[in-house]
């Protein structure tokens, strides 16, 4: 394969998408040898044809304000890959979204979907739409919207959204209520759904858990224990959230918390009703986690900074793409950071991952590390197809053992003298359940 024709490709034919780019470049830098080694992808130009999403969907969506004015938004569903089952991935407002954000994201859903040992294929989509400062009614109205237009597009067995930034337990609701009611049919075609009407137990928690999970496999793998480290965690979403709460349980403290206004140290530590209270800020949809400090008396806040700068043992991105620079990697380092797991979505610039690999620093990218979330989707779905539900003790055995068996084939495929690849390894074992399934399903 040459990576660089191909890339020079991909540039070419996605001009002024910078995210896609960076996620197509880190794989195809990382499975390099092993498609090199394994001629039967280059001969069926597998790389070409997964760089290429199957379809993309674009609409407008209309509705109406509080004041009485239209307001028009821009929707979007990606379709990425479905060699290994229907697409699955969230959906996501922000008012950064645009085409670029999802086609990184449904790429790296791929991958990630494939590790999780579930029959998923990788798709994403969401809007400009952006939540902050919209009523309850408004919010209802641009998700009914929404969906009057994606329902054409997803089913059961076709393509399966969730949530994502910005898109939480109560917009699933607003989006199913439509679905529902356009489609004639209760199948689940949602995940993230509530538990009166066919969600899973431990969805909202998923990310969160199984994130702390992959940190733990990570530390035992390097003969350490999580029990007493210190954690800096960013965000204060859903994902920081449950990563907070399981980092808590296993005996870990964390330190910080962040929003787009600052970070939060807390020495006291970051548990119990604290914890709760991210949820409260987050139910604000102010976007903001000064409050955190005026309420607690040992959390200090430091506007416009990064949690990067504090001295934790472990570093968990929890919050958006390329959020932990080449810069707060160096910081990291120097203040002796033992591990960086990502939790959000392509937290790390590829300088970031570059500095701590040269440091010798475990480093887990998100489609491995972020993987429970989706793996939980998973399971809400085959909890639907069998119309029950399980107990909360089977969904996080199932959880542990899937986080467990993709930190086992992160070790497969990216350890090498001593140190372990996590990014090389997630992209081989993501790569390989889906490229052969194409070489499998022919060209079609
Ligand atoms: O990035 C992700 O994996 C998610 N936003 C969750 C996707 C899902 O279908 O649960």
């Amino acid at each position: 394969m040459d990576v660089k024709k191909i890339l020079a490709d991909v540039e070419a034919k996605n001009p002024g998408q910078p995210l896609f780019l960076q996620a197509v470049t880190e794989v195809l830098e990382t499975i390099e040898e092993y498609v090199a080694a394994n001629p039967k992808y280059d001969h069926n130009k597998i790389i070409e044809r997964m760089v290429e999403p199957d379809r993309i969907f674009q609409f407008r969506v209309e509705w109406v304000d509080d004041k009485g004015e239209i307001q028009v938004n821009r929707g979007y569903r990606v379709q990425f890959n479905n060699a290994i089952g229907p697409y699955k991935g969230g959906l996501r407002f922000h008012p950064a979204v645009t085409v670029d954000t999802l086609k990184f994201l449904g790429f790296e859903q791929t991958f990630k979907n494939s590790l999780t040992t579930l029959p998923m294929g990788g798709g994403k989509g969401g809007s400009d739409f952006n939540p902050q400062g919209k009523s309850a009614n408004e919010v209802m109205r641009f998700c009914q919207a929404f969906m009057t237009e994606l329902y054409k597009y997803i089913g059961p067995d076709t393509d399966v959204p969730a949530g994502d930034i910005g898109v939480g337990g109560r917009e699933i609701g607003f989006m199913y209520g439509m679905y529902k009611k356009l489609a004639r049919e209760n199948t689940g075609v949602l995940t993230g759904k509530g538990r009166n009407w066919g969600g899973s137990i431990l969805r909202p928690e998923a990310t969160g858990f199984g994130g702390v999970y992959f940190v733990d496999y990570m530390l035992k793998k390097a003969g350490k224990d999580i029990k007493g480290k210190t954690v800096a965690v960013s965000g204060f979403g859903n994902v920081a959230w449950g990563a907070a709460i399981k980092a808590t349980e296993l005996g870990a403290k964390v330190v910080c918390i962040s929003g787009p206004d600052g970070y939060i140290y807390d020495e006291a530590g970051i548990s119990g009703e604290k914890i709760d209270y991210m949820d409260t800020l987050l139910q604000t949809r102010n976007n903001v986690v000064a409050p955190f400090a005026d309420k607690y008396p040992t959390a200090k806040f430091f506007a416009g900074k990064k949690p990067w700068e504090a001295k934790v043992d472990i570093a968990m991105p929890c919050a958006i793409q390329n959020e932990l620079t080449g810069e707060d990697a160096k910081l990291l380092i120097s203040n002796g950071v033992q591990l960086v797991c990502e939790v959000s979505n392509m937290g790390c610039t590829a300088e970031a991952i570059h500095e701590l690999q040269k440091a010798g620093i475990p480093f887990a990218p998100g489609k491995a590390a972020n993987a429970g979330g989706v793996a939980v989707s998973g399971l809400e779905m085959s909890q639907n197809a069998y119309h029950l539900g399980w107990t909360a003790e089977e969904v996080d055995t199932k959880l542990k053992q899937i986080m467990l068996d993709i930190h086992e084939n992160c070790v497969k495929y990216g350890e090498a003298n001593g140190y372990v690849n996590y990014v090389k390894g997630a992209n081989i074992a993501g790569f390989i359940k889906v490229a052969d399934s194409m070489l499998e399903l022919g060209v079609c």
